[in-house]
């Protein structure tokens, strides 16, 4: 019965046939059915001699063509059905999905809003202004001596005799008192410059600094406004310490430290042992600074504050050194 089919019928069948597998098992078996020793196509050939004497080149090279058909196409299917198979095996669809990387808030942001929105609760404004400054409002008007280092070349950049990059954000507080009579309730957030650069200086970093100007205000106020800050920044058992110190704008001044975050006082290395971190300065408002805004030295007190934001970020989340906060590596900063 073999013999029954054309080679030219056995060929589209087997074509066939191997279309419609869809395991190597099933290819197997297409094999031998075709091309085994037992197979259709041997059988074909191995009855040419039964054929007319003419016949017999012809049907012998399309046979064996045909062969190498069947063979090569299904060589073919073979290499598919692994490929799929491998595909497969790799992708583990039960696995949750990967999260894309959604991006996070600057540590100095989320620092610089806290400190902002503590003050704001209080009742301050929030004032800017430019990085670009004049001398008078940098140095002059806050009672900075011509001869005071910070004037130096070496510590502040300058941009031209008379302008320089603002040191601090204190000069917003002269412009602003230039433009309103007390009472003044306002803080002053914004970056600021200095020659300087190690691990706790970069040459722009973030302050904030504050001011409330009224009749009747006190040290006293400026103590509770700041306790009750630092307290609120860095949680409600830490103490505070008020050590006098020396600003050209204040008079008396004082250095606000609280107790060491990392051994509660004790003494340890971030501390040096002492206990304590200084968190900002401030003072009473040097009255040189109301004869320069105008504003009537006998009627008017007023208290003011300056800190740094890097620092109380590296103090609140322990981090130790302030270029972090500007090489942008997201394993650092995706951490807030
Ligand atoms: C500080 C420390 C102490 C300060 C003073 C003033 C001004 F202009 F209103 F008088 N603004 N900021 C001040 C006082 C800043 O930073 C460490």
């Amino acid at each position: 019965m073999h013999m029954d089919l054309g080679i030219e019928e056995i060929e589209k069948k087997a074509l066939e046939e191997i279309a419609g597998a869809d395991d190597e098992a099933a290819l197997k078996d297409i094999s031998v059915k075709f091309i085994g020793r037992k197979g259709l196509v041997t059988g074909f050939l191995r009855n040419i001699s039964s054929l007319p004497n003419e016949q017999r080149p012809m049907a012998g090279k399309r046979a064996n063509e045909v062969k190498k058909k069947i063979e090569s196409t299904i060589a073919d299917a073979i290499e598919k059905l692994a490929a799929v198979i491998s595909e497969a095996d790799s992708i583990d669809v039960s696995l949750p999905g990967r999260p894309g990387f959604r991006g996070s808030i600057h540590p100095l942001t989320v620092v610089n809003r806290e400190i902002c929105e503590i003050f704001v609760r209080q009742g301050f404004e929030i004032a800017e202004g430019p990085e670009v400054e004049t001398d008078y409002y940098n140095f002059e008007a806050l009672n900075f001596p011509d001869d005071h280092p910070a004037r130096d070349m070496q510590d502040t950049f300058f941009v031209s005799e008379d302008t320089l990059l603002r040191t601090h954000t204190s000069p917003l507080q002269i412009r602003l008192m230039e433009k309103q009579e007390p009472p003044v309730r306002a803080i002053m957030p914004g970056r600021v410059f200095r020659c300087d650069s190690d691990i706790t200086h970069t040459p722009m970093f973030h302050q904030v600094e504050g001011l409330l100007v009224g009749e009747d205000v006190t040290f006293g106020d400026l103590k509770g406004m700041l306790t009750s800050f630092a307290k609120e920044m860095f949680g409600e058992d830490k103490s505070l310490r008020f050590r006098p110190s020396f600003f050209p704008f204040t008079e008396p001044s004082a250095e606000v430290d609280i107790s060491c975050v990392m051994c509660g006082g004790k003494g340890c290395r971030i501390c040096s042992g002492t206990g304590w971190l200084e968190i900002l300065g401030s003072g009473m408002v040097h009255p040189a600074l109301f004869e320069n805004v105008g504003y009537d030295t006998d009627k008017y007190r007023g208290f003011a504050f300056g800190m740094g934001v890097e620092r109380i970020a590296m103090l609140k989340y322990g981090i130790d050194d302030i270029r972090r906060f500007f090489e942008n590596d997201f394993r650092f900063l995706r951490q807030f």
